[in-house]
C-alpha cells in the first residue's frame, strides 16, 4: 500500500455503542428511519411544517424523535435524531481553544450572523450566560468530549461528530468536534445545513469522508476560468466539504507550452489570492505544471527549472503539487539527450524517463519542503485498462507516494465499476485518483451543450479502490456545480449516494434553499440532461422527464385530445416560465451569466411549445385561421431559438445552444403536421 494510501486508510470504529433501535440502514450510512431523506422539497416543506409548529387541538406534540431531520449533502455517514429542535435566538456564546480551526471558527459566527445572531461572545470557557452555547475544537477537547456524551468520534482525517442537545432550563448546547483542523470546518458546514427557519435540528452525526480526495480539476482546453470564477469554486468547494482543486488549465501557457518560465507578477498576484481563498475553505490549492511537449527529461537544467516553478508556487503557500503527462506524444523524444540515455523512443523508455523526473520531484522537492501532500501525476496512458510495458514500469518504480491519475476507461467513461477501478489500482500499483472526465464540454460532441445531468453510474464501493474523485468540469464555472455537487456527494460517501435526493439537493443549493426555484432548477436540467459523451449516443438519458410526457402525451392525444392538451399545459408552462424564475430567484449571478443563452433558448422554445398547444386546441375546435395564426408564432419562436449560438470566447467548441433535442423539436415537427393535415382536409 502506498504512504498515502496508508496516510488515509479507512479505519471506522465498530457501530455506535448505544442501542439504535431507530435507526435503519441506509446505503452506506445510518439515518434514522424517520430522518431517512426524503427527496427534495417534500423534505425542506415537512421540515417547515414540523418545526415549531404548535399541535391542533387535541392532538399530542409529535415526540421529538419522529420530526424529520433535514436532508445533509453530502450524505453523513451517521445521523440522527436525539433531541428537540434548538431555537437561534439573538445571542450565542462560542467557546474556542487554541486548537480551534480559524476557518471553522470563522464560518460558524458568519453562519450565527447570518441566521440573525446579533450578539456573539467568542470565549475560551463557558459561561453559559447566552442560552445557546457552541463549542468548537478537536472532538478530544475535554469540553466538547462530554457534550458529545459518547456519540461516535469517526477515527479517520476530515472527520467530526456533532451533537445538540437542549435543556430544560432552556439552555441549549451544540458540540462540534473534529478529528484534525477541516473535521471541524465539515462539522460546521453539517451545522449549516441543520439549521431551517431559526432553529438547529436536534441530530447527533458521526461522519467522515469516504474518499481521501475530492473535488475539481481545471483540466479543460479552451477558455480558462477567470479569477473570479475560480474564487467562487474555492467556497462552493468548501460547501461541498470537497478539499482539492487542481490548478491545470490547458490553455494557461505557463502552466504547458511555456512550463518553463515564471509566472509574471500579476498572474503570480492572482493565484496568490487564490491559494489564500482556497486554504480558507480547507481546500488544496494543487499547483499543475505540464512539461511534457517539450521537457529533455536527461537535462538536469530541465527538472531544475521545473522545480524553481514548483518552488515559486510553494512560496505564494501552496502545498499540493501535480505533473500531468497527459495528451503527449511518447513516440517521439525531445531531445537527442535522451535517445542517448533512454533508447529508441517507445512506451517502456518513455515511462522510464518520466519516472526518474518525477521520483526525483518527490524526493529532492516534495519530501524537502515542509507540510507538503503527496504529489499527483497524470500517466500518458491514463484511460484503459490495457497492461504495458509504460504501466509496468511505473507500477515498479514510480516511487510509492506518489499519487496516479486515471480518467476511467475511455477517456470520457459511461460508468466506472469497482471491477475496473481495482484492475486499474492494480496496474498501477496502488488506489488511483480518479480525474473523472464530467461535466466537461471541450469536445466536438459538446458544442452549445451545457451538461447538467447529476452523477451516475459510478460504482458504490469505489472508494474501497480509489483514493479520491475530482471533478474535470466544463468552461463555464459556475454552471458546472450543479454536476459537481453532486460528484462531491458521491466521493464523500458513494455507498450513500443517491442519484435523485442529490439531484434535488444540488438545485436547492443553487436556488438558495427556495423549493419553487429549486423545481425551475430542474425543469432546466432536465432540458441539458446530459453528460460528456464521446460516441453519438448520450449515455445520460436527456430530458427523461419531458420525454416521457411527450410520449404520455401522443399517447392520450389520440383517444382524448382535449383531457390531453389541458394534462400537458403545466409541463408546457413550466418550460417557458423557468428562464424568468430562475432569473428573479438564482442568487448565483455567475450561474446567470453562464446559462444565459441557454435561458433565452428555453425561453423561447417553451413559448414556442405554447403556440404548438393552442394551435392543436384551435385545430380541434375547428378553428383553421387561429391554428395558422399559433402555428406562425410556434414556427417564428423556433427560428429565433435556432439563432441563438454560444459564447465563442467562453466555450470550445462553439455552436447553436441545443435545449431539450430532440423532444422538443420533434414536439413542433408533429404539430405542423396536424395542422397541415388539417389544413388539407
Ligand atoms: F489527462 C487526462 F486525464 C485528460 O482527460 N486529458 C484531456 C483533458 O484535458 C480534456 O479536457 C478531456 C476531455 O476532452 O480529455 C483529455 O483530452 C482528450 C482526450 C482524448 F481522448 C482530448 C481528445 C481526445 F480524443
Amino acid at each position: 500500500m502506498s504512504e498515502a494510501c496508508q496516510r488515509f486508510r479507512h479505519r471506522l470504529r465498530p457501530a455506535l455503542g448505544r442501542p439504535r433501535s431507530r435507526s435503519s440502514p441506509h446505503p452506506g450510512g445510518h439515518v434514522t428511519a424517520l430522518a431517512r431523506p426524503l427527496t427534495g422539497s417534500l423534505a425542506v416543506l415537512l421540515a417547515a411544517a414540523t418545526l415549531g409548529a404548535a399541535p391542533p387541538d387535541g392532538t399530542r406534540p409529535e415526540p421529538a424523535a419522529e420530526r424529520q431531520l433535514p436532508v445533509i449533502s453530502p450524505t453523513p455517514q451517521h445521523m440522527s435524531r436525539v433531541a428537540d429542535d434548538v431555537r437561534l435566538g439573538g445571542r450565542a456564546e462560542v467557546v474556542v481553544g487554541k486548537d480551534t480551526d480559524a476557518a471553522a471558527r470563522q464560518l460558524l459566527t458568519r453562519t450565527l450572523r447570518a441566521h440573525g445572531v446579533r450578539d456573539i461572545d467568542v470565549t475560551t470557557r463557558a459561561g453559559h450566560h447566552a442560552p445557546l452555547t457552541l463549542l468548537l475544537g478537536p472532538a478530544g477537547r475535554a469540553d466538547i468530549a462530554a457534550a458529545l456524551r459518547g456519540t461516535d468520534v469517526p477515527d479517520h482525517a476530515e472527520g467530526y461528530a456533532l451533537r445538540v442537545a437542549g435543556r430544560r432550563s432552556g439552555q441549549a448546547t451544540v458540540a462540534l468536534g473534529g478529528t484534525d483542523a477541516a473535521g471541524q470546518y465539515y462539522a460546521v458546514q453539517t451545522l449549516r445545513g441543520l439549521i431551517t427557519k431559526g432553529r438547529i435540528a436536534g441530530a447527533a452525526v458521526s461522519d467522515h469522508p469516504n474518499m481521501p480526495l475530492r473535488g475539481t480539476i481545471e483540466g479543460f482546453y479552451g477558455s480558462p476560468w477567470t479569477n473570479e470564477e475560480r474564487l467562487d469554486q474555492m467556497d462552493f468547494l468548501g460547501d461541498v466539504k470537497a478539499n482539492t482543486y487542481v490548478y491545470a488549465p490547458k490553455d494557461d501557457p505557463y502552466h504547458r507550452e511555456k512550463w518553463r518560465d515564471p509566472y509574471p507578477a500579476d498572474k503570480l498576484d492572482q493565484l496568490g489570492r487564490l491559494v489564500k481563498r482556497a486554504t480558507a475553505h480547507h481546500v488544496r490549492f494543487t499547483f499543475a505544471v505540464s512539461p511534457g511537449n517539450s521537457i529533455c527529461y536527461s537535462d538536469p537544467a530541465d527538472t531544475k527549472a521545473l522545480t524553481a516553478k514548483l518552488q515559486s508556487m510553494y512560496d505564494l503557500g501552496v502545498r499540493s503539487f501535480s505533473v500531468p503527462l497527459d495528451d503527449i506524444s511518447y513516440t517521439k523524444w525531445n531531445c537527442a539527450g535522451d535517445e542517448k540515455k533512454f533508447g529508441a523512443p517507445g512506451r517502456g523508455p518513455a515511462a522510464e524517463a518520466q519516472v526518474g523526473l518525477l521520483n526525483t520531484v518527490q524526493r529532492d522537492f516534495i519530501a524537502t519542503h515542509d507540510g507538503t501532500h503527496p504529489l499527483q501525476m497524470v500517466p500518458t496512458e491514463y484511460g484503459d485498462l490495457t497492461d504495458t510495458a509504460y504501466k509496468q514500469k511505473l507500477r515498479s518504480t514510480l516511487d510509492k507516494g506518489i499519487e496516479v491519475m486515471w480518467t476511467g476507461t475511455e477517456v470520457v467513461p459511461s460508468g466506472i465499476t469497482n471491477d475496473q477501478a481495482s484492475k486499474a489500482a492494480e496496474l498501477f500499483g496502488r488506489k488511483v485518483f480518479v480525474w473523472d472526465n464530467y461535466p466537461v464540454n471541450d469536445y466536438g460532441q459538446t458544442a452549445g451543450r451545457l451538461l447538467l445531468a447529476p452523477y451516475d453510474k459510478r460504482e458504490a464501493g469505489l472508494s474501497d479502490h480509489l483514493s479520491g474523485i475530482v471533478s474535470n468540469p466544463m468552461n463555464q464555472e459556475a454552471a458546472s456545480k450543479l454536476a459537481v455537487f453532486t460528484i462531491a456527494d458521491f466521493a464523500w460517501n458513494d455507498r450513500g449516494y443517491d442519484v435523485r435526493r442529490s439531484a434535488r439537493q444540488s438545485a436547492l443549493h443553487l436556488a438558495g434553499g427556495d423549493p419553487r426555484v429549486a423545481d425551475a432548477v430542474q425543469t432546466f436540467v432536465d432540458l441539458n440532461h446530459l453528460a460528456p459523451t464521446f460516441g453519438p449516443t448520450p449515455w445520460q438519458p436527456q430530458s427523461p422527464v419531458l420525454s416521457a410526457r411527450l410520449a404520455a402525451f401522443w399517447k392520450a392525444y389520440d383517444t382524448d385530445p382535449k383531457a390531453a392538451l389541458k394534462q400537458l399545459r403545466p409541463t408546457v408552462d413550466g418550460i417557458a416560465e423557468a428562464p424568468a424564475v430562475l432569473r428573479a430567484g438564482v442568487p448565483d449571478k455567475l450561474f446567470l451569466h453562464d446559462a444565459d443563452r441557454w435561458l433565452d433558448a428555453t425561453a423561447l422554445w417553451g413559448s414556442a411549445m405554447r403556440h404548438g398547444l393552442a394551435t392543436l386546441t384551435a385545430v380541434q375546435n375547428d378553428d383553421s385561421a387561429r391554428a395558422a395564426k399559433e402555428r406562425a408564432a410556434m414556427d417564428a419562436d423556433a427560428i429565433a431559438a435556432g439563432k441563438i449560438t454560444s459564447d465563442p470566447a467562453e466555450t470550445r467548441p462553439h455552436g447553436p445552444v441545443k435545449i431539450g433535442d430532440p423532444f422538443i423539436g420533434d414536439f413542433l415537427a408533429k404539430v405542423r403536421e396536424i395542422q397541415d393535415a388539417a389544413t388539407e382536409g
